[in-house]
């Protein structure tokens, strides 16, 4: 067993986390196998959360170890610019087959936050590249997150990550977030109530001009901020108005994308092809990190002119493609194909629907979404203590050997798409238990 003395933890400083607070009392992990965690305390911890929502074909998959084992020996680092290796061009086709229609381009980066940062800058050179240089506004949503570059928390709407960090970029302004508890809560799926709130992006059109606009980027179900599911219509009626436009439409599917709603991507689920899509997490089973931006094709093509010896885009990452993510993404999804987690998933969802809706009536309990294998659980905030009563579930529910994700009072939950109904049940009954308990 690993020491956990607090001087060893002094050094790391830790992301998204309460340092003082870990440090005092640490929640340490050392291995992981299927849907289970093993704490340092040697106790097995159910994972709730695919890691954070990425590891969605469960914990040390052999034929994922294997592959990625058998790429480090045989060619461990190619560079990314000016030069290729084959397992990039086959990832890159793999994943343009799974998308949508003409969503048939990828640039490969290495986190969530830069295929933001990669999506906002394409959509801003493509009008450029297009002869419309004025359109270089960014549409974001309040409650949104977009990962942490300047790029996504400018367009991100969560005031926790922004407050810190000035005045962000110039040009961005934000559609209002889609969730109601008055008119939506307890909705199983997606609610009835708030198509109306896309038309917003009609005003902000009339307020800066469409001319000046690039982009909107949107997740298609907010993830972070307590899995929002967006109302019915809501998402058809974006991609019409961006139409209507010519202004681009990204989907960030960092969360929604490789299974969570059981099908490659949100925007299948949906049936509404965006311009863009911004992935990462479950590419690679989060095994390498690695993320994408998939881009279509007349996207791709508007960049291809000048002269051939010429650098179309000038953007790119020293891991773009680092050949030991692609041989991770290449076995991630085999393993999606062959064990037909997509569909395992899609066929786990009313059962999955019908747990999360069992613990309406529990204390503290003011909502309960779900999509796919999403769950929100909204709890009543503490007065003048926002974020407490979910922090204290959050190590409760760890504790009693369930690893779930809380943001403020919310508690997220995406498990593994190999999760088993017996593990579904145990889930909600360590949730039930602990909400009991809770103040
Ligand atoms: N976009 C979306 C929609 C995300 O959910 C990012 C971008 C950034 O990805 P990277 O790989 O740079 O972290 C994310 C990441 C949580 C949680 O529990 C969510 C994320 C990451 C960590 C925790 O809310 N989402």
């Amino acid at each position: 067993m690993q020491s956990t003395a607090a001087a060893d933890l002094e050094s790391y400083w830790m992301p998204f986390t309460a340092n003082r607070q870990f440090k005092a009392a640490p929640r340490l992990l050392v291995e992981a196998k299927g849907v289970y965690y093993t704490s340092a305390d040697d106790r097995r911890i159910l994972d709730g959360t695919a890691g954070m929502w990425c590891v969605n074909a469960g914990h040390g998959d052999r034929r994922i170890v294997e592959a990625v084992q058998h790429q480090v020996a045989e060619l461990d680092y190619s560079p990314a610019f000016q030069m290729g290796h084959p397992k990039a061009f086959e990832l890159a086709n793999r994943l343009a087959r799974l998308m949508l229609g003409d969503l048939d381009h990828v640039f490969f980066t290495n986190s969530g936050s830069e295929s933001v940062e990669t999506a906002l800058k394409i959509a801003i050179a493509y009008h450029r590249v297009c002869g419309q240089a004025m359109r270089t506004r960014l549409i974001g949503r309040e409650r949104g997150y977009h990962g942490v570059g300047l790029g996504g928390t400018s367009v991100g709407g969560m005031v926790n990550n922004r407050r810190l960090f000035g005045s962000l970029l110039a040009g961005v302004d934000h559609l209002p977030q889609t969730h109601d508890r008055e008119h939506q809560a307890f909705s199983r799926g997606q609610p009835e109530w708030g198509v109306h709130l896309a038309d917003e992006l009609e005003r902000i059109v009339g307020l800066h001009g469409a001319e000046t606009i690039s982009a909107v980027i949107v997740e298609p179900v907010a993830g972070s901020t307590g899995v929002l599911v967006p109302p019915k219509r809501y998402l058809e009626r974006l991609r019409a108005i961006c139409d209507k436009y010519s202004i681009l439409l990204i989907f960030d599917e960092v969360i929604t994308a490789f299974g969570r709603l059981g099908t490659a991507s949100a925007a299948e689920y949906f049936g509404i092809q965006p311009d863009l899509i911004t992935c990462a997490k479950g590419l690679t089973n989060a095994v390498v990190p690695m993320g994408a931006v998939v881009v279509r094709k007349p996207i791709y093509d508007a960049f291809m002119q000048g002269p051939n010896y010429a650098i179309e885009l000038p953007h790119g990452y020293t891991y773009s493609g680092h050949p030991l993510a692609c041989a991770a993404g290449l076995a991630t999804l085999d393993v999606y194909r062959d064990d037909k987690l997509f569909q395992r998933a899609a066929g786990l969802a009313s059962y999955w629907e019908s747990a999360v809706h069992s613990l309406k009536g529990l204390p503290h309990v003011v909502d309960l979404r779900n999509l796919g294998l999403l769950a929100g659980i909204e709890l009543e905030s503490r007065l003048g203590k926002p974020s407490e009563r979910g922090f204290e579930a959050f190590l409760k529910c760890f504790e009693k050997g369930a690893l779930v994700r809380t943001t403020g009072d919310i508690i997220a939950l995406s498990p593994p798409l190999i999760i088993e109904k017996a593990q579904i049940d145990q889930l909600f009954s360590i949730i039930a238990d602990v909400l009991k308990v809770l103040d």
